[in-house]
């Protein structure tokens, strides 16, 4: 019989992957939209006549109670949330609302409506924050750095928590950064080689930037989607870090991005304040062992490669934009 899963955060870079990804396996998705008054569907215009769209919001239950029930998924991607990090100082609550306790909505609705549905929560290295050690695994103790990275925490531990107390089949990625031609612009990879690709054609001279020495475990978006579903796909609920195992600086990120482009960072790039965080994370390394053992997860795209990637399809978009 046919698999559905439903996926809530549909339209964002990971919704769109994971929404691939499953329909290549076999399986009939569902995707929970949020109202807007002007329709955000460009990441899943390619496959929209082969998905179910639904109205639902992380903030409200009701709505993703009438969901679960309409629709009878098998399996829950929990991908929704208020995911950019510097707007987490300025919307503190709004944040808690849709990345910690709409966790806790889904989760709920999942338990009144049936709690055999299998569950994935897409937590995040941001909950390693000030890091207590190098690499980090799954054990090692959270030290959130932002109210983002505080309402991944609750998110994290809700699951857990929820598989503890009621046996669901809940799992929690904690997925370090990963990227690709469908990020957000305002993220630091995708800012970076869009900002390239505008320098290259003409259209800008300079790239404001904040901190350079910040160092992330890059990875490939599309890489990390297979991720979430070979957790759901196992007997046990388990939590899983999902990483390259490398990591590399902004100032790095823009030598690559720049030189791709046959240009040089240093001429191009400025340091502008409003860009700097009120408390940084300044290192992130993950160890993928634990899923790549017992989930056979590996990843096929390297940093180098995955810069290439970006900046090569910035350039197109760029020069298309431009007739
Ligand atoms: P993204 O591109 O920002 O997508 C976020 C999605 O959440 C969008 O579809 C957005 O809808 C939806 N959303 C926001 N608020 C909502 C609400 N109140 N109700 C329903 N939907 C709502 O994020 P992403 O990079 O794909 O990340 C997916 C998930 O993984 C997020 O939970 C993120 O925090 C987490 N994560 C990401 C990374 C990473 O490096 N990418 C790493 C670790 C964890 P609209 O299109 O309407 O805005
Ligand atoms: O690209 P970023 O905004 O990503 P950040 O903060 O690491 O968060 C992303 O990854 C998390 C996983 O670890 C996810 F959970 C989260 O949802 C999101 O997807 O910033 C990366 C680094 C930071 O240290 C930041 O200070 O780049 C530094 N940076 C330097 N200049 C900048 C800039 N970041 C942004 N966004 N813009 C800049 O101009």
């Amino acid at each position: 019989m046919q698999k559905r899963a439903l996926i809530t955060g549909i339209t964002g870079q990971d919704g769109s992957y994971l929404a691939e990804f499953l329909l290549d396996e076999g399986y009939e998705v569902v995707g929970m939209v949020r109202r807007s008054s002007t329709v955000t569907f460009e990441r899943i215009a390619h496959i929209q006549d082969r998905i179910t769209l639904v109205a639902g919001d992380l903030l409200d239950e009701v709505s993703l109670i009438g969901i679960l029930r309409e629709h009878r998924p098998a399996e829950v991607y929990n991908l929704a949330a208020q995911s950019f990090v510097q707007t987490s100082w300025g919307q503190p609550v709004l944040t808690g609302e849709t990345t910690a306790l709409g966790v806790t909505r889904v989760l709920d609705a999942i338990r009144m409506v049936d709690p055999e549905i299998r569950f994935y929560q897409a937590s995040s290295s941001e909950m390693f924050g000030k890091v207590r050690e190098v690499p980090q695994v799954e054990s090692t103790p959270f030290y959130p750095r932002s109210p983002y990275g505080v309402a991944k925490v609750y998110g994290h531990w809700i699951t857990v928590n929820y598989r503890e107390s009621y046996g669901l089949h809940a799992s929690s990625g904690i997925l370090f950064n990963h990227e690709s031609p469908r990020r957000g612009l305002e993220f630091v990879t995708r800012k970076v080689t869009h900002g390239v690709a505008r320098i290259a054609c003409g259209l800008d001279e300079k790239l404001h930037l904040g901190n350079l020495d910040a160092q992330r475990d890059w990875g490939f978006a599309g890489d990390y989607v297979r991720a979430m579903w070979l957790m759901l796909q196992r007997d046990e609920p388990e939590d899983y870090v999902v990483a390259t195992g490398e990591t590399h600086s902004v100032k790095e990120l823009c030598e690559v991005a720049f030189a791709q482009a046959g240009l040089d960072w240093s001429e191009h790039v400025v340091i502008d304040e409003r860009f700097l965080r009120p408390a940084e994370v300044d290192l992130l390394v993950g160890d993928p062992g634990r899923a790549q053992k017992e989930l056979g997860w590996e990843r096929t795209v390297d940093f180098s490669a995955l810069v290439t990637m970006m900046v090569d399809a910035d350039l197109e978009l760029v020069r298309r934009s431009m007739g």
